[in-house]
């Protein structure tokens, strides 16, 4: 399959490898073709869903001395994997990186930029922000980014689009994180400015676009799913479920925003209605119940009490990510409170006993929560 050739430059600590890993998966293969001799200034990774390379510049530095070794290497990859006889190692589009957690852009790095981006003259330019965790912040941001471009000549006219990102999870505390944002536009929009021939259909980009919101929603459990296996485990018998409703509340909405779901009441009361049905502790303490009497099993109780916390949130995590992926398609809507209900029941009730038991059993006493929770995750997850 012909692809084109992504070229990511900012400042190294900017995020270039964090946001490629999240746009292309974890599963990304490190490309061999072209990089002999320069691989200190060049990582190229690709996948078989997108129909772009990205070209990560591990050498650029705000110096320009630095900044134009990494430029070098790019012009030498692009001549030697054509000589080589692949077609495909033209620049299509590239990415300048800046962070949105510095308040200010440094002229230098603008400069520095401005300048590599010359030697591509007509390849359109993407400005990426990284590290975009504020939310208040972001429209601040685009503008201060707008404006440091278009005080450079070179640059102005190129600049397609500026896209904020948060490529992995940022965790504030315990009760809030900023989860993966901006990386399916960023995708969408790379694609929209492939040549014609390379270009994937709007259809073959949405599914792609799913299944990452699908990692990045899973990944939130995942978190999730750990701080519950720590506020579990404790050793009387299984406290009631409200203790997990902090975790709870902070999940599906991390969830929830993945999606793409608009803050409203209306989805605060469909929250509520999920962490509602979780919080009925009849299935804590029926968990608790049926452990007891299954033979074999001499787990401590802590945990014990650790995985069937970590399981009633991997439950409800997994009942969120189905109802929201309904809900950013159309197929249901956020005031159908009763559906959302009786999924989650669903989800916590018939195979959770059985499933609770699996997991304790494989553990077998295992008490580290990274651990409990990667168990549980198996157990429930529906869609790998
Ligand atoms: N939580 C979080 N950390 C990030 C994000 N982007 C970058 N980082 C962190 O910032 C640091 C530098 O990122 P890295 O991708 O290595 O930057 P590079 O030098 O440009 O490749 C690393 O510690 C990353 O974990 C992000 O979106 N979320
Ligand atoms: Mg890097």
């Amino acid at each position: 399959m012909s692809k084109g050739n992504v070229l990511v430059i900012g400042n190294s600590g900017v995020g270039k490898s964090t946001l490629i890993n999240s746009v292309l998966g974890e599963e990304c293969a490190v490309t061999g073709y072209g990089t002999t001799g320069t691989t200190q200034e060049l990582s190229i990774y690709e996948n078989d869903s997108v129909p772009f390379r990205l070209i990560d510049t591990v050498g650029f530095e705000p110096s320009f001395r630095k900044a134009s070794k990494a430029v070098r290497s790019v012009k030498k990859w692009s001549r030697e994997s054509a000589l080589d006889g692949h077609e495909e190692s033209r620049i299509s589009v590239i990415w300048c990186c800046v962070e949105g957690t510095s308040r200010k852009l440094f002229p230098d790095t603008i400069k520095t930029m401005a300048k590599a981006i010359s030697m591509w003259p007509s390849v359109p330019v993407i400005a990426v922000i990284t590290k975009s965790y504020s939310v208040p912040e972001r429209r601040e941001n685009i503008m201060m980014v707008h404006e440091a471009f278009s005080s450079y000549k070179k640059m102005s006219g190129r600049v397609r689009r500026i896209i904020p990102v948060v490529a992995m999870t940022y965790r504030l505390n315990d009760e809030a994180s900023a989860p993966p944002e901006g990386i399916t536009d960023l995708i969408e929009a790379t694609n929209d400015l492939l040549p014609e021939g390379i270009r994937a259909s709007s259809h073959d980009i949405s599914k792609y676009k799913l299944s990452r919101k699908r990692a990045f929603a899973h990944s939130a459990v995942g978190l999730a799913a750990t701080g519950a296996a720590v506020v579990g485990a404790v050793p009387i018998p299984f406290p009631d479920a409200v203790i997990l409703t902090p975790l709870e509340v902070s999940e599906i909405n991390t969830i929830s925003r993945i999606y793409g779901i608009d803050r409203s009441d209306k989805l605060v009361k469909f929250v509520d209605s999920i962490v509602e049905v979780g919080t009925v502790s009849t299935v804590a303490r029926a968990a608790v119940n049926a452990l007891k009497s299954i033979p074999g099993i001499n787990a401590a109780a802590s945990a014990v009490n650790a995985v069937i916390a970590g399981s009633i949130v991997a439950a409800i995590g997994e009942s969120s990510i189905f109802a929201f992926e309904q809900i950013s398609s159309g197929d249901r809507s956020i005031a159908d409170l009763e559906w959302v209900k009786s999924l989650t029941e669903s989800n916590l009730s018939g195979q959770f006993i059985s499933k609770v038991t699996d997991a304790v059993r494989s553990l077998n006493g295992q008490q580290d929560p990274g651990k409990i929770a990667e168990t549980v995750i198996k157990l429930f997850t529906k869609y790998i």
